[in-house]
């Protein structure tokens, strides 16, 4: 995944032509195009690879299986032509090493902890073990949380160089600055870009509260 603008749009547009809309417009701006159930379930498998002509494709499944239903899912991730995929790391170590394994050509990226209050229950207290597992089975990175800044720093101690991706800018209350100077490499937004009147100006406005331009 390249490192230009450090900025992931969250496609969650359920309608093929206006999801190919957004996509064409904010690509040039971003480094990965995530997309999620709901663009899956809407338009097919297919469009990942159509929107792969435009970026880079993030493919979150929020894998939480068996192993070997894990390996099949992130399987089909591979041959749809995605560069990377988003696990769950609560379903275990066997687990999440199979989706490491069929990942092997790809990044495989693991849910330390979520961005939602709600999560705060169940995932949220064991998110250093968790992404301590992730690094311990070769997972290229963790997705941590963006509206909680002081997670992301703690979250960075565990995981060294590994990457970090942020969620939760925007419509869910974080600040893309702050979660990149809290140790995030990338952010991920979806509403605040998607949503807008014009995508690839609210797109260029997160790059440059980014990049402090
Ligand atoms: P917006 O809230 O619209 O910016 O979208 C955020 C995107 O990040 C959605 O696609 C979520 O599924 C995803 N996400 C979270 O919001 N919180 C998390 O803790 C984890 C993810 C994720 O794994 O990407």
């Amino acid at each position: 995944m390249r490192k230009k603008t450090r900025l992931i749009l969250a496609l969650d547009v359920t309608e093929r032509a206006p999801a190919l809309e957004v996509a064409e417009q904010v690509a040039p701006v971003v480094d990965a195009i995530k997309v999620n159930y709901p663009i899956i379930l809407g338009c097919g498998i297919g469009i990942v690879k159509e929107l792969a002509s435009y970026s880079d494709i993030i493919c979150d499944l929020k894998v939480a299986d068996v192993p070997n239903t894990n390996r099949l899912i992130v399987q089909h991730a591979v041959s749809a032509g995605a560069k990377g995929v988003i696990c769950q790391g609560f379903v275990g170590r066997d687990s999440l090493e199979a989706c490491v394994d069929a990942g092997r050509r790809i990044d495989v990226f693991v849910v330390a902890e979520m961005s939602h209050p709600g999560s705060n229950i169940f995932i949220n207290p064991h998110a250093e073990d968790i992404a301590r597992m992730a690094m311990n089975v070769g997972a290229a990175g963790i997705i941590a949380p963006g509206t909680r800044p002081e997670r992301i720093r703690a979250l960075r101690k565990v995981v060294g160089k590994a990457l970090i991706l942020a969620p939760g800018i925007g419509a869910q209350g974080g600040k893309a600055s702050a979660a990149i100077k809290a140790g995030a490499n990338y952010v991920i937004v979806g509403r605040s870009i998607y949503q807008a009147e014009d995508p690839r100006a609210a797109a260029e406005v997160i790059v440059r509260e980014i990049t402090g331009d």
